[in-house]
């Protein structure tokens, strides 16, 4: 089995230590951060959700799963964030209202970090009015995440209020996560769809030049 492979089992299996050390070493074999990332982590992680679906996994393996993820991402966090960047702006990140999923979020602050932005993380369950409250005369993006069908709805909500404060000029706003397409992006308002973490720094960086 290649090191990538077990990644994707081990991974699966919610084992910290063990996903720490094969990341490390994957690296150490010269293996490139996002290939660890795409090819191993993440894979490993729609393994977890596709044995949830079918009743094999319940939620406290999901919890390990993510565990051991965020334990990943630590080790992976410095390689992909290629920094040394100018300060591009200051961007609102947040999972929306009433979802408990940072794993992505948080790897769209890493890669915005490594643009040279600063991010304004409101972490999950972030509320419409949180991210209203948090848009000050330095906010030049609003990025939202939502990964369950129940919860993408709060990302129009989320518009909405930035709307009503009359706020929405001020700000380009960019959503993404696993509930969310291109589609459903232009239905909401969105100015842009992300389709994964490296995409949306992408769409940062062209939305301020
Ligand atoms: Co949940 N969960 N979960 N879960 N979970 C999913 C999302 C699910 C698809 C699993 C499945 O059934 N196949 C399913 C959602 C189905 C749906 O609504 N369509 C699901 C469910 C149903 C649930 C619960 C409802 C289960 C229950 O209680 N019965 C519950 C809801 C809790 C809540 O939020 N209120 C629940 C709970 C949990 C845990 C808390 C146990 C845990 C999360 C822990 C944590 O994040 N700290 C968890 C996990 C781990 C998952 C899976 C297995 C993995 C999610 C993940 O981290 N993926 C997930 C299955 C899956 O995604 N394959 C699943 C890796 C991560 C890198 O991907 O977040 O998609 P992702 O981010 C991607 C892109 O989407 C994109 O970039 C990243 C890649 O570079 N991206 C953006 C994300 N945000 C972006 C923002 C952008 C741009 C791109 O711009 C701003």
């Amino acid at each position: 089995m290649s090191s990538l492979e077990t990644i994707v089992q081990v991974l699966q299996q919610g084992d910290r230590d063990q996903v720490r050390r094969l990341v490390e070493e994957a690296l150490d074999q010269g293996i490139e951060p996002e290939t660890i990332l795409k090819s191993g982590l993440i894979l490993g992680m729609d393994a977890v959700g596709a044995k949830f679906e079918a009743g094999e996994f319940f939620i406290p393996h999901m919890l390990l799963a993510a565990r051991a993820m965020h334990v990943a991402l630590e080790v992976l966090k410095p390689r992909l964030a290629e920094s040394g960047a100018e300060p591009a702006g200051r961007v609102v990140l947040g999972t929306v209202k009433g979802d408990l999923h940072d794993i992505g979020k948080n790897l769209v602050a890493m890669m915005l970090e490594g643009k040279g932005f600063e991010v304004v993380d409101l972490g999950m369950d972030a509320a419409p009015e949180a991210f209203v409250q948090a848009i000050d005369d330095s906010i030049r993006i609003v990025a939202m995440s939502a990964l369950l069908s129940t919860t993408a709805p709060f990302l129009k909500e989320t518009i909405e209020a930035i709307e009503r404060a009359g706020l929405r000029d001020r700000v380009r706003i960019m959503v993404g996560g696993g509930a969310v397409t291109q589609n459903y992006a232009d239905a909401i308002g969105a100015d842009a769809y992300g389709r994964d973490a490296a995409a949306a720094a992408r769409l940062a960086v062209d939305m301020v030049a």
